[in-house]
């Protein structure tokens, strides 16, 4: 498992790259061009500025999240080519500077969501919260301007305001979109950006849907396992991975996600790992990484990652906002540090466990 630490670029982030590199074990940056639109090319000046800037600090950057999914791939409308061929030249560029894994959503319209952005918690600390009641009352504009205006000025993964002007168009374009059509729209999408990713030797990683379940009735497509299974399957590629995200796919308390984690594992180039809280109306918070904290397997996802070899990327994903940090929601230095630590410590359990059990079996066998 090689730790990284999610980082949004020079004058967007309130962290520094010299407070990430003094995480103890974090080796990498998760990083992304948060102000190209989705559907051009990322160019290879902008990518060597921040590779560069990450280098200095002595800090990977193998891990992009993400390369946005222009919407138009998404409808499988005729304009979707165009973007297809700026996702290739994308790749390309990136491979120029080793990147090794592009993590993707393909959700319409919106990227992840929470009714509350800072809700208080018992400890006085605030965190990311989904309230199943109030999500009714919403529509979608008010959800907007809602997580734009608790954003604490500082722009929201996947909330690209440009693409959000005009959402009733939107809306109505996915009328008539099932989850049918939705797959079939992300398979025609891999199946062409595949090959090119191969010969990029990156890997392509999808994100769950956040939360994984439809809302304002728009179709889903990586809710679950069966979601999983389907689309793993679908293109038999190398680059066709997984994002494994627990925090996303245990907003759904049916979700096993240790089982997921073993069945997958071998197509999990990034881990998101993190808790949530379930409450018996649906809702959900977000808790510390500890396992007693919230909902989440945490210790059990990473014996099942360890055990599985997994020898790919993990970060710790949102955290609470604790010691009166002021952050981008989800996304302060503090929590997120004592999560890639309780991660790292449960990793080094198992390292333990293993090296003991090798050195009673060599004892015995002399
Ligand atoms: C939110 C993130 C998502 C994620 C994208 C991946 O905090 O987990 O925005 O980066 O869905 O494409």
């Amino acid at each position: 498992m090689q730790m990284t630490f999610r980082w949004f670029g020079e004058g967007n982030d309130s962290i520094t790259l010299k407070q990430i590199r003094q995480i103890p074990g974090v080796k990498g940056i998760v990083w992304a061009l948060h102000d190209v639109p989705a559907g051009e090319v990322w160019s290879a000046e902008r990518i060597e500025e921040v590779v560069n800037q990450a280098k200095a600090q002595g800090l990977n950057t193998d891990v992009v999240e993400s390369v946005n999914i222009h919407e138009d791939i998404k409808l499988g409308l005729n304009t979707r080519d165009q973007y297809i061929h700026a996702y290739k030249e994308t790749l390309r560029n990136l491979r120029k500077f080793g990147v090794k894994v592009v993590c993707y959503n393909f959700m319409p319209i919106f990227d992840w969501f929470r009714t509350d952005l800072f809700k208080e918690t018992e400890d006085g600390s605030t965190a990311l919260f989904f309230d199943a009641e109030k999500v009714i009352s919403l529509t979608p504009e008010k959800v907007v301007n809602n997580m734009e205006e608790n954003s604490n000025d500082l722009t929201l993964p996947g909330w690209e305001p440009e693409r959000l002007k005009d959402l009733k168009n939107l809306f109505d374009q996915y009328k008539d979109v099932t989850e049918e059509h939705l797959l079939e729209n992300l398979i025609y999408f891999l199946e062409e950006v595949c090959p090119t990713a191969e010969q990029c030797g990156i890997k392509l990683a999808i994100h769950p849907d956040d939360p994984p379940f439809s809302i304002f009735g728009l179709p889903r497509i990586v809710k679950n396992k069966n979601d999983i299974k389907r689309i793993l399957n679908a293109v038999d590629s190398p680059s066709n991975g997984l994002t494994f995200c627990s925090g996303s796919l245990g907003g759904n308390p049916n979700n096993d996600l240790v089982d997921i984690v073993r069945s997958y594992a071998s197509r999990i180039p990034f881990a998101h790992i993190r808790n949530v809280k379930h409450f018996e109306d649906g809702s959900f918070i977000e808790t510390s990484h500890r396992d007693e904290d919230g909902s989440v397997p945490m210790t059990g996802i990473v014996n099942a990652l360890y055990e599985s070899g997994f020898d790919g990327y993990a970060r710790p994903d949102h955290g609470r906002h604790i010691w009166d940090e002021m952050c981008r929601p989800g996304y302060g230095l503090y929590d997120r540090a004592l999560g890639a630590m309780y991660l790292q410590g449960a990793w080094d359990t198992n390292v333990l466990l293993k090296n003991e059990s090798i050195k009673k079996r060599q004892i015995q066998n002399n």
